[in-house]
């Protein structure tokens, strides 16, 4: 593949209310688009990191210049011979930085795709047309508030409900979720490593609730804590943030850390090596679900593709567009009894709406491959 200009577009996009986690409040999701553009078809991409370096180490200026002085030149080096399979081993000399090496790798996987005409399910291997939906649920200023948020995400089919917690914002949620909506609804929580081994008999008063599981209760590198807790609780344990490679997920698995994994493709440097984890979880028997970082549909659409392939057994965090922004970047996803449609064109499957991006671009910055 033969690319002429990388071009790197930061915009804002306003959330259609504001999104709490343990270790923050987010009110807009601000975005860098990449586009790649060879002579034959233009790639696009989103980096997954937030402004701010507090769900991981990335944050969106680091990511800008990572990509510009030390992962671009690296795939300047390729010339021609440069393909989306030959990325990751070119950007592996670099340490870290995942979500900076996982927008290029996208993005040019979509250039190479739009070129031969092949969609992003029909290449990672999908075999869904559709992939049931869920929604994740941020930390709220009281109950009555929370249960209303539920009950509308219920209403509108979402198929399983994640409700993000830390210590003070835990039990009582859960409970109250539970007495209001019944057992019947599939429920999980996410602590975003907001708790310690410590925690372990507070975090076991949340068994009874039969929850799906329980996503990232402790640090990010503290694998032997998680295999500890798992033995201490029986809500299964998912990991999110400990996961960067397929050998994480092997390590985890091997050392009974979790039970489940959070596949973000951001998170672990691309599609590829999501899919590796796909796999080495499958030969596990270990059941994977796919993450969000509030994509807009750029994003959403290969998540979704990934979504689809076999082992992603449980609902993932890929919601309708109007869960997040009010206009999005593109054509909206939307709800079709609890599931989203699997782009099937060529790439990504979806378009940038051009006056939209207009409108929403604080600046871009090209780079003459
Ligand atoms: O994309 O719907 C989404 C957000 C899902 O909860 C979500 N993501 O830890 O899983 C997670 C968080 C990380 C992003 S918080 C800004
Ligand atoms: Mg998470």
């Amino acid at each position: 593949m033969k690319i002429e200009t990388i071009e790197l577009r930061r915009v804002h996009l306003p959330l259609v209310r504001p999104f709490r986690t343990s270790f923050g409040t987010s009110t807009e999701r601000e975005v860098t688009l990449v586009r790649v553009i060879t002579a034959d078809a233009e790639g696009w991409a989103e980096c997954a990191a937030d402004a701010h370096p507090l769900y991981s180490s990335e944050f969106l200026d680091a990511s800008d210049l990572v990509i510009r002085d030390h992962l671009v030149p690296r795939l300047q080096a390729l010339g021609n011979r440069l393909t989306a399979e030959l990325v990751a081993p070119a950007l592996e000399p670099v340490k870290g930085h995942m979500m900076s090496k996982a927008v290029l790798e996208t993005a040019i996987l979509d250039a190479q795709l739009k070129t031969t005409g092949v969609s992003f399910g029909g290449y990672l291997g999908a075999v869904r047309e559709t992939v049931p939906a869920g929604v994740s649920v941020g930390i709220m200023d009281s109950i009555p508030e929370l249960l209303d948020a539920v009950a509308g995400y219920l209403a509108e089919g979402y198929l399983r409900i994640k409700l993000k917690i830390e210590p003070g914002w835990d039990l009582a949620p859960v409970r109250a979720v539970r007495e209001r909506f019944g057992p019947d609804i599939l429920l999980q929580v996410d602590a975003n490593t907001a708790y310690t081994l410590a925690d372990a008999r507070h975090l076991a008063l949340l068994d009874p609730f039969d929850l799906l599981l329980m996503e990232q209760p402790m640090k990010e590198d503290d694998m032997l804590g998680h295999a500890n807790l798992a033995k201490l609780i029986s809500t299964p344990i998912c990991l999110d943030e400990s996961i960067e490679s397929a050998r994480d997920a092997a390590t985890a698995i091997t050392l009974g850390a979790c039970s489940i994994i959070n596949v973000k493709p951001a998170r672990v440097g691309g599609y590829l090596e999501a899919r590796r984890i796909h796999d080495v979880a499958a030969a596990h028997g270990v059941p994977v679900w796919c993450g969000g970082m509030l994509e807009t549909g750029v994003g959403r659409a290969a998540n979704v593709a990934l979504a689809a392939l076999p082992n992603f057994v449980l609902p993932g965090d890929t919601s309708a567009s109007n869960r997040y922004f009010a206009q999005d970047l593109t054509a909206p996803f939307e709800l079709e009894n609890g599931h989203l449609r699997v782009p099937t064109g060529p790439g990504i499957g979806v378009e940038v709406l051009p006056e939209v991006l207009a409108s929403v671009t604080a600046s871009t910055d090209s780079i003459r491959f």
